[in-house]
């Protein structure tokens, strides 16, 4: 199904008025602190982010999985689910596909269906964390560091024809993702591991085109829960300058342990020209892949206050490539990820309203109480008028999650796919 312009707008209608008298007074507001208001909405109608393919089916918890009405059965029912989602708001104009779950068959029709609906493919994901029918080697104790030679090959092949598969639509980097590691002291040799990884992952690397970028994921535990290969940040920067200049360390926000300061590692990331990647999501324990901003909402700010600086300050640093990665066990995964896009704009709105040059005065006058002001005052604002006009201004909707209701858009799925579709992925 696809929602057209014409019943966005009618919904828009209804709410016109109060959007307009929020905006004027937030813009009026601003404008007298000196921001340049068209520019901030103008960022936020290019800041794009990528939904991964998985995410459009109900997540499965370790113990069970309970599946949602109407979900997509097919690559080609998920870039439709992106299309709606773009369609309202304007914010999700990419999909990552993680392959072997989403392999396509007829690559020119899955291309023009997704432009068709305004998408592009972003980062393409292998997967050698799960054994795959038929497949001569298994992955049970690893696969890019794993001690055989044999599984290694296998594992490094994959990860070759997920790069051609991705060349095929027009993918422009490869995520690499290891679920290696060990569940006890004693298990595996550190040093081998690694050593087998960096090699594994040059392998990898060197059959990527010149305009390709490789992304390396870190995660400190689980599936394994003693140790990781590639557990941190520092881990995956490692393996990222031994491989060469267009590999990257990619950031999920779940992958840290408590309280570790992440906006220090993005701050740190971008310096040395190295973040590639991010996948948002949200956590109050461990990955839990919560929607984002839905518990910690001012670290994501942070986050943001960070990436904003970088991506100003930091020319050695690409542009990175966002990734929305959360899994849905309870919630419509759609409505779940529209809450993801708007947490997601709103962080970055506020991060857009700090005074760079005052903060900068306010540290070099050691005034700690001012940087703190600073900072929460842009936290504080409400900028969801922004967020709606940037919708507005691109035939997106003033309210994604109401429209996406009151159009009754669940309800059209379940008539369509029936009500025991499941999708592929996790
Ligand atoms: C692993 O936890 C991860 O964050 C990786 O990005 C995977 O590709 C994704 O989740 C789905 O398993
Ligand atoms: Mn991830």
């Amino acid at each position: 199904m696809r929602i057209d312009k014409e019943q966005i707008q009618s919904e828009n209608q209804k709410n016109r008025s109060t959007h307009n008298d929020g905006f004027d007074f937030l813009s009026n507001t601003l404008t007298k602190k000196g921001l340049d208001v068209d520019k901030v909405v103008k960022q936020l109608s290019d800041f794009q982010v990528a939904i991964p393919s998985w995410a459009l089916g109900a997540g499965g918890t370790r113990f069970g999985r309970f599946s949602f009405y109407g979900e997509p059965a097919s690559l080609e029912q998920k870039i439709e689910d992106v299309g709606i989602l773009h369609a309202l708001t304007k914010t999700a104009g990419a999909i990552s596909l993680h392959i072997p779950w989403d392999i396509p068959e007829d690559y020119n029709a899955i291309k023009e269906l997704a432009s068709a609906n305004d998408l592009i493919f972003d980062a393409v994901n292998s997967n050698t964390f799960q054994d795959q029918k038929d497949a001569k080697e298994s992955y049970r104790f690893g696969s890019l560091s794993n001690r055989s030679k044999a599984v290694r090959d296998q594992a490094v092949q994959h990860n070759i024809d997920v790069i051609k598969i991705g060349e095929k639509l027009g993918s422009k980097s490869l995520t690499v993702w290891l679920a290696d590691g060990s569940n006890f002291p004693g298990q595996d040799n550190f040093q081998s591991a690694l050593i087998n990884t960096e090699n594994s992952l040059k392998e990898i690397y060197d059959t990527l085109a010149d305009d390709w970028k490789l992304f390396i994921e870190y995660k400190p535990y689980e599936p394994n829960f003693y140790s990781t290969v590639i557990q941190d940040w520092g881990t995956s920067f490692m393996l990222a300058n031994a491989c060469g200049e267009k590999a990257y360390t990619l950031v999920d926000l779940g992958h840290h342990l408590p309280n570790t300061n992440i906006e220090q590692i993005v701050s740190t990331l971008m310096l040395k020209g190295k973040l590639g990647g991010f996948h948002f999501n949200d956590s109050k324990y461990g990955d839990d892949d919560s929607t984002v901003g839905s518990v910690k909402p001012y670290a994501l700010f942070l986050i943001f206050n960070e990436l904003v600086y970088g991506m100003q300050n930091n020319p050695q640093n690409p542009y990175p490539a966002w990734m929305i990665d959360a899994s849905h066990n309870i919630k419509d995964p759609m409505e779940d990820l529209m809450q993801s896009l708007e947490a997601i704009q709103e962080a970055y709105a506020k991060a857009l309203l700090i005074d760079q040059e005052q903060l900068k005065m306010a540290q070099q006058e050691n005034d700690v109480t001012l940087c703190q002001e600073i900072l929460q005052n842009a936290y504080r604002t409400d900028v969801r008028p922004l967020l709606e006009r940037a919708r507005l201004e691109n035939s997106g909707a003033l309210s994604p999650l109401n429209t996406y209701r009151n159009l009754k858009v669940r309800e059209s799925l379940i008539k369509e796919r029936g009500k025991n579709s499941i999708a592929t992925g996790l």
